[in-house]
């Protein structure tokens, strides 16, 4: 297909102020690069002749550095959707620069088709190939690339020489209809093929191709510490405790795990579990510690939208395309964060929360009930629907001055609903079939750290016996949070 061939300058002046733009990818891996940074520098060149420019810009979830830290450094984006674990685009929600709207990953795709979100002026993706018809082989994560390229009214495509030939055959594209018309998924297990290799679309919307070879170049994760391994431990030793009593097929079931440093150790640690099967995954992000398990063979398959594998771990990959090519398969993130299909495959999900309460409500994304961190992500998808849902969380952070249990969270992600089991460093709270005062107790003793607990104990006495089905003393309830925000120290607070 002859579709013109330019510099990523050149591409980046066909994007005019004020447009929607989708950015294909997932994750921090699989995105555009050398546009959306040459997008960036344009805006710094305008800003200084006086002119506008901002642009939207609605992703798949977390893109890379040239988006996130480029764009927003240059003041470039006007509003942006959804998920994003960028320090300086933190900065700019939180200071009210960029107007940010936080959507469950399952359902940013279908709000871009049905057109909640208007018109998407220009879809900027990354592929790894072209085949002869045009089509598209995206790269290391699929996201929403396909639904975006579907809608938008042009495509500008990054064409990245760095994974040539070494993804085909790895994805599984499939676009739902529009209800009334949607069907069944067909996925009953983890390996269901239900779509195509390739994103079909429709070459005359195609106004630029970019050549690059630049790596996703994820950052690590933190070394285990004392903390992450034993809420790794809590988590396996719960599983198999399950398995044993029946609570959990004897087949097991497949997992999701969520995203950052606990979820990559908590997985880890199942790993290395022998009393844990090999496990299959139906998960959102696949990171690294899934590359190990998967050459030692305890994870036998992994199906998810992204490889958010640092360098090295991709690398590995790429070496072993004998072991991975059957068992790596990524798929549109509105297919594996369906309801649908999770609840259908009985996941066991296991995410991680900024802070939960002693009542079992998680709060995922904002610090202090004010500040954005990252954003909701996939976590409730998979919390809502699983056949099990797991929340972890060290009891403490920064250096102990803040409480992860508190008496309210400062924000709700994920209700007393969809947590059903949560754990911490300290231990584990199985939450099922307890009231608010059961569950209150349990979270206290097994889960708050032991600087915390009395506190806690004092704010659960101040309401009991007064006739609450949910014993809150709404005077008290942002105690620990006005302590910290005050003297630094949630173990200041003073109940009245
Ligand atoms: O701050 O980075 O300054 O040190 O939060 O905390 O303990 O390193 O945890 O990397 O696992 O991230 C919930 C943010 C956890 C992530 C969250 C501070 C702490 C540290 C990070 P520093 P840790 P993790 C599907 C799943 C939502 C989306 C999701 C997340 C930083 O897991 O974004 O689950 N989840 N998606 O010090 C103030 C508290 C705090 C706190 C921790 N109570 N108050 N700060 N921190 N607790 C996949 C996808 O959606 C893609």
């Amino acid at each position: 297909m002859n579709y013109p061939v330019m510099t990523a300058e050149e591409a980046a002046r066909l994007v005019k102020n004020d447009y929607v733009v989708g950015i294909g990818g997932f994750s921090s891996v699989g995105v555009p690069k050398v546009v959306p940074a040459a997008i960036a520098k344009l805006a710094e060149e305008e800003h200084e002749m006086g002119r506008q420019y901002k642009i939207g810009l609605v992703t798949g979830g977390a893109t890379g550095p040239q988006i996130d830290t480029d764009m927003a450094l240059a003041h470039a984006v006007k509003f942006r959707t959804p998920f994003q674990s960028n320090k300086n685009m933190r900065s700019a929600i939180n200071s009210g620069e960029v107007q940010y709207f936080d959507c469950h990953l399952s359902m940013i795709g279908q709000d871009v088709r049905y057109g909640f979100l208007g018109k998407i002026d220009v879809a900027i993706v990354e592929a790894s190939e072209i085949t002869p018809e045009g089509n598209l082989i995206l790269s290391t994560s699929v996201g929403i690339s396909p639904t975006l390229c579907e809608v938008a009214e042009h495509i500008i495509v990054e064409l990245n020489a760095a994974h040539a030939g070494k993804l085909t055959g790895m994805h599984d594209i499939y676009l739902p209809e529009v209800p009334p018309y949607r069907k069944p998924f067909m996925i009953t297990s983890p390996g269901d093929r239900i779509g195509t290799i390739d994103v079909k679309i429709d070459p005359r919307k195609v106004i630029a191709v970019v050549n690059t070879n630049l790596s996703d170049n994820q950052a690590g994760f933190k070394p285990l510490d004392d903390d992450t391994r034993a809420i790794g431990a809590h988590v396996s030793n719960f599983l198999v405790s399950e398995l044993k009593r029946g609570g959990i097929p004897k087949e097991f079931l497949p997992l999701q795990s969520g995203v950052g440093n606990v979820a990559n150790a908590v997985i880890g640690a199942l790993g290395d579990n022998p009393d844990v099967p090999a496990f299959s995954m139906f998960t959102e992000v696949i990171q690294n510690s899934v590359v190990d398990l998967i050459l030692n063979g305890r994870c036998n398959y992994v199906t998810g939208s992204s490889l958010s594998l640092t360098d090295d771990a991709l690398q590995v990959m790429y070496q072993n395309m004998d072991v991975f090519g059957k068992r790596v398969l990524l798929r549109p993130q509105e297919i594996t964060n369906h309801p649908e299909c999770i609840r259908r495959l009985g996941i066991i999900a296991l995410n991680t929360a900024l802070e939960a309460d002693i009542f079992g409500n998680v709060n995922s994304t904002h610090v202090s009930g004010t500040k954005m961190m990252n954003g909701i992500g996939g976590s409730a998808d998979f919390a809502r629907n699983a056949f099990l849902s797991i929340f972890t969380t060290p009891s403490m952070a920064k250096g102990g001055m803040i409480s992860s249990i508190v008496p309210m969270v400062t924000h709700t992600d994920s209700s007393e609903h969809s947590v059903r089991v949560l754990v911490t460093e300290q231990g584990v709270a199985d939450l099922r079939g307890k009231s608010p005062s059961q569950r209150a107790r349990l979270i206290i003793e097994n889960c708050a750290h032991p600087d915390y607990k009395q506190l806690l104990w004092d704010y659960m006495r101040l309401s009991e016996g007064k006739g609450y089905h949910t014993p809150h003393s709404l005077r008290n309830a942002f105690k620990m949070h006005i302590a910290f925000e005050e003297t630094g120290d949630m173990r200041n607070a003073k109940f009245e």
